[in-house]
C-alpha cells in the first residue's frame, strides 16, 4: 500500500482537503460565530461528527475552536433533536431517521437529527457550505435523503486484487487475509458518509475460496472490525456471499434451498454472523451467472433460492440483496429471437411478487452490461410488487478504466430521469427505486465502487467527481447535474472561474466524447475480451457463435424490434413502440435496437458510415481539447494533480487515436464506402 500523508496529499484528500476561507470578511464572519462548539449527547457516530467537525473548521479558519461544553450556548450546537427546545414539531415533524436541520437561531447555528447518522450527514453539508464560502444567515437547511440504501459494492478480492479495479489492490485485504492498518479504511469511510453512504458490501459478488469463509469464524471477528470503524460513520457492512457454501464450507453434500439441513446451516451461520456484528446488514448474491453456483444447479427459481435466506435473516432484520444480472454467457447467437438483452426480464419477472419482504432485486442501469451507452433495463416498471435497487457501476470497467477521463453523472442523470410509463408518466427510475411509484419495503441504489489504494483512491484525480457524484445523487436523484460538478470542482480544487470553468467542460463532455472515439450508437462491447481495455471491434470473450454488433458488409446493429428478437416487447407500450420505430428510436440507441445499412441518412442528413468516421475523428480532437483546456490551469493547480491529470490526457489521447484509427479502418474494410472527407483510414 502507497505510504499517505494525510493532510499534506491533495490526491489523498479529495474533496474533503479543507482549504483556508479566502474571502477576508466572510473569515472574520465564520471565525466569530464558529470558534466554538457545543454537544450534546453521547454515541459513536455523534464523536464522528464532532471529529469532522473540529477537523474541517480548524483547516478552514486557521484555528482549532474550543470545544464548549453542553451548557453553553453559543456558537456551533451538534446534538439530537430533543435537545434543542427551540425547533419547532413541523421542523422535527419534516426530517426523518437520516434526515438533518441546520439552524442559524439567535448567534448559535444548531446541527441536529434525530440519529446519530442525520447529526453526521448535518455537520458535512455544514462543511460543504463553508467550504463553497456561504453567508452565515444563509445556513439554513432541512433535508432528507431520497432513497433508502445508499450503498457501494465493492468488488475486492481477499488475495489483494480488485475485479475491474482500476485504482492498484484493495484498501482491504492482501496476501488472502484482511490488512492491519485501518487508517485508509477510516478515510474511505468518511469520504463514503461525506456523501451519505449508508451500506457497504465489503467483498466482490464473484466468491472465490477464501471469500467463502468470510461467513466463518475465522474471519467473522474481522469483518467485525471493519464494521465497528464504518459504524462511526452511519454505515451498514454486507457481505457477499457463495450460494454453494453448505456445501463448500459447511461440509453437506447439496446447497438446495429447499433441503432442510440447508436451511439449518445458514440459519446458524447467520445467527454467528449476528452474535460478532449485531447490526449487521445482510447478504448480497450473484447466482446462477458467469459460471456462479445457485438455485438453478438444484432445480429451484431465484425467488425459491433468495427467499430461503432472506427467511433466515429476518430475524435479525438482515436483507437479500439478489442480483439480475442473470444470463447464459454460453448462449448461441444465431437463433434470431435468442437475445442476452432480454435475460434478466425474462428471469425475473415470472417471479414478480413472489420474493419476500426483505429481498431486494439488484438490477443493472442497462439490460446488457455496463456499456457506455444502453438503454434502461425494462425490469424497471416491469416489476410492481416486488422490491429493487438500481445498480451503477463507478469503477469504469468500459469507459475507459480511469486512464480516460469519463464523468458519468450524466449518463446516471438519464437512468434515474429515464420514464417508463408504467403506472403512467411520470413513473421514473428514480421514483420507482425509492419507493414513490409501487410501495416497497427496502429500495434504493448501489454502485460498484471505483477505489483503490493507489494515492489517488481512484487512480485518476477526475474519476473522485464519480464517487463524489453517485453519493450526491444517491442521496437525492434529482440534484442538479451543473451544481454536483461545481461542488466537486470548488470542493476538490478552486474556486476560481477558470479552474470551474474548464474543469467543467472537460468533465461535462467526456461521456461523449469517450462514445464518440469508442462504439457507435449504442452497440456496445468492441473492446478486447477478457480485460475490456481497448479496441478489438468483434472482441467477444464468450461467443464463439459471433459478435455482439454483427457486422457485414451492407450494415450494422442488432435488430430488437418486435420482428427482431421481441426485446422491445419488454418495455410499457410507449416505450416500446418509440424504440420499435426506426423514426422515433433515438438515435445514440440506433444500433442497440435496429439494423441498419451504412447508407442510411441519420437525422444529421449524414449516412451512417460517415457518421461512425466522424465522430471517431472528432472524439479525438475533443480529447485535444481536453488536454488544451487542461494546460490552460496550469498556473491555478498544484504541481502535483496538474502534471497527474496531464500524463493522464496524454495517453488519452493516444489510446483514443487507437480507437480512431482501428474502429474506422474495420468498418471502412467492412463496407468499402470511402470517407466523404477524404481523411486517411488506415
Ligand atoms: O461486467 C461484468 C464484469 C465482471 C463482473 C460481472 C458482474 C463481478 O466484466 O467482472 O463480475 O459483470 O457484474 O457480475
Amino acid at each position: 500500500m502507497s505510504t499517505v500523508k494525510r493532510d499534506t496529499n491533495l490526491s489523498y484528500n479529495c474533496w474533503l482537503g479543507y482549504r483556508k476561507i479566502k474571502n477576508k470578511d466572510l473569515l472574520i464572519e465564520y471565525k466569530k460565530a464558529f470558534s466554538c462548539i457545543s454537544v450534546f449527547g453521547e454515541t459513536k457516530t455523534i464523536d464522528a461528527a464532532l471529529y469532522e467537525l473540529k477537523y474541517g473548521i480548524s483547516k478552514m479558519l486557521g484555528k482549532t475552536p474550543r470545544i464548549a461544553g453542553s451548557e453553553s450556548s453559543g456558537g456551533i450546537n451538534i446534538g439530537l433533536v430533543d435537545r434543542f427546545d427551540i425547533l419547532s414539531s413541523k421542523e422535527i415533524n419534516d426530517i426523518g431517521d437520516e434526515g438533518f436541520i441546520i439552524k442559524n437561531h439567535d448567534k448559535r447555528i444548531i446541527i441536529t437529527g434525530k440519529t446519530g447518522r442525520g447529526i453526521l450527514y448535518g455537520v458535512f453539508t455544514f462543511l460543504r457550505l463553508m467550504q463553497l464560502e456561504r453567508p452565515v444567515s444563509s445556513m439554513n437547511v432541512i433535508d432528507n435523503p431520497v432513497n433508502m440504501l445508499r450503498m457501494v459494492n465493492q468488488w475486492d478480492n481477499m488475495d489483494g486484487t480488485i475485479e475491474r479495479g482500476y485504482a492498484g489492490n484493495s484498501i482491504f485485504y492482501r496476501n488472502n487475509n484482511f490488512v492491519r492498518s485501518k487508517k485508509r479504511i477510516r478515510d474511505y469511510a468518511r469520504l463514503l458518509a461525506s456523501v451519505g453512504i449508508n451500506g457497504i458490501v465489503l467483498n466482490n459478488v464473484n466468491v472465490h475460496h477464501y471469500e467463502t469463509r468470510m461467513i466463518t469464524k475465522t474471519f467473522l471477528p474481522k469483518v467485525a472490525a471493519l464494521a465497528d470503524i464504518f459504524r462511526e460513520y452511519g454505515i451498514t457492512v454486507f457481505l457477499s456471499v457463495n450460494y454453494a457454501s453448505p456445501v463448500e464450507i459447511g461440509g453437506l453434500p447439496t446447497a438446495d434451498p429447499l433441503d432442510t439441513a440447508v436451511r439449518e446451516w445458514w440459519s446458524g451461520t447467520v445467527k454467528e454472523i449476528y452474535s460478532y456484528i449485531p447490526d449487521f446488514g445482510g447478504f448480497l448474491v450473484k447466482a446462477d451467472s458467469e459460471y456462479r453456483p445457485g438455485p438453478f444447479t438444484y432445480g429451484r427459481n431465484h425467488a425459491e433460492g433468495a427467499n430461503m435466506l432472506a427467511s433466515v435473516l429476518k430475524p435479525f432484520n438482515g436483507i437479500v440483496i439478489w442480483r439480475c444480472f442473470v444470463y447464459n454467457c454460453l448462449q448461441d447467437w444465431r437463433d434470431r429471437e435468442t437475445d442476452r438483452a432480454k435475460a434478466a426480464y425474462d428471469n425475473f419477472m415470472p417471479l414478480d411478487g413472489e420474493f419476500l419482504d426483505n429481498v431486494i432485486l439488484q438490477i443493472k442501469n442497462g439490460p446488457m452490461d455496463f456499456q457506455v451507452r444502453e438503454p434502461v433495463s425494462p425490469l424497471f416498471g416491469g416489476l410492481k410488487k416486488t422490491n429493487q435497487m438500481l445498480e451503477l457501476q463507478i469503477t469504469q470497467e468500459y469507459t475507459g478504466q480511469q486512464k480516460h477521463v469519463c464523468y458519468l453523472v450524466p449518463q446516471w442523470k438519464e437512468v434515474l430521469d429515464f420514464d417508463t410509463y408504467s403506472k403512467g408518466e411520470g413513473s421514473t427510475v428514480k421514483r420507482i427505486i425509492s419507493g414513490r411509484v409501487y410501495p416497497q419495503k427496502y429500495c434504493g441504489i448501489a454502485a460498484v465502487s471505483n477505489i483503490g489504494d493507489d494515492e489517488t483512491w481512484t487512480g485518476h484525480i477526475l474519476a473522485q467527481a464519480n464517487l463524489y457524484g453517485y453519493g450526491r445523487l444517491a442521496w437525492n436523484p434529482d440534484m442538479d447535474m451543473n451544481g454536483i460538478t461545481d461542488e466537486w470542482i470548488i470542493l476538490t480544487f478552486s474556486d476560481h472561474p477558470t479552474v470551474v470553468k474548464n474543469i467543467k467542460s472537460i468533465l461535462l463532455n467526456s461521456w461523449r466524447t469517450y462514445e464518440n472515439y469508442t462504439s457507435p450508437l449504442g452497440i456496445g462491447w468492441m473492446v478486447n475480451p477478457g480485460h475490456h481495455y481497448g479496441p478489438s471491434v468483434d472482441g467477444y470473450e464468450y461467443s464463439k457463435w459471433g459478435t455482439y454488433h454483427r457486422a457485414d458488409c451492407f450494415g450494422i446493429g442488432v435488430d430488437r424490434t418486435v420482428k427482431g428478437t421481441g426485446y422491445t416487447a419488454q418495455y410499457h407500450k410507449r416505450n416500446a413502440d418509440m424504440y420499435d420505430n426506426i423514426e422515433s428510436c433515438p438515435e445514440e440507441l440506433l444500433l442497440f435496437f435496429h439494423r441498419v445499412p451504412y447508407n442510411y441518412r441519420l437525422k444529421s442528413g449524414k449516412t451512417l458510415i460517415q457518421h461512425i468516421y466522424d465522430t471517431h475523428f472528432e472524439g479525438v480532437e475533443q480529447v485535444r481539447e481536453f488536454k488544451s483546456k487542461w494546460l490552460s490551469l496550469k498556473d491555478l493547480i498544484d504541481p502535483e494533480r496538474f502534471e497527474h491529470v496531464l500524463d493522464r490526457l496524454n495517453t488519452q489521447i493516444e489510446d483514443a487515436i487507437e480507437w480512431r484509427d482501428v474502429v474506422n479502418t474495420y468498418f471502412y474494410r467492412k463496407s468499402g464506402i470511402p470517407d466523404e472527407k477524404g481523411r486517411k483510414i488506415y
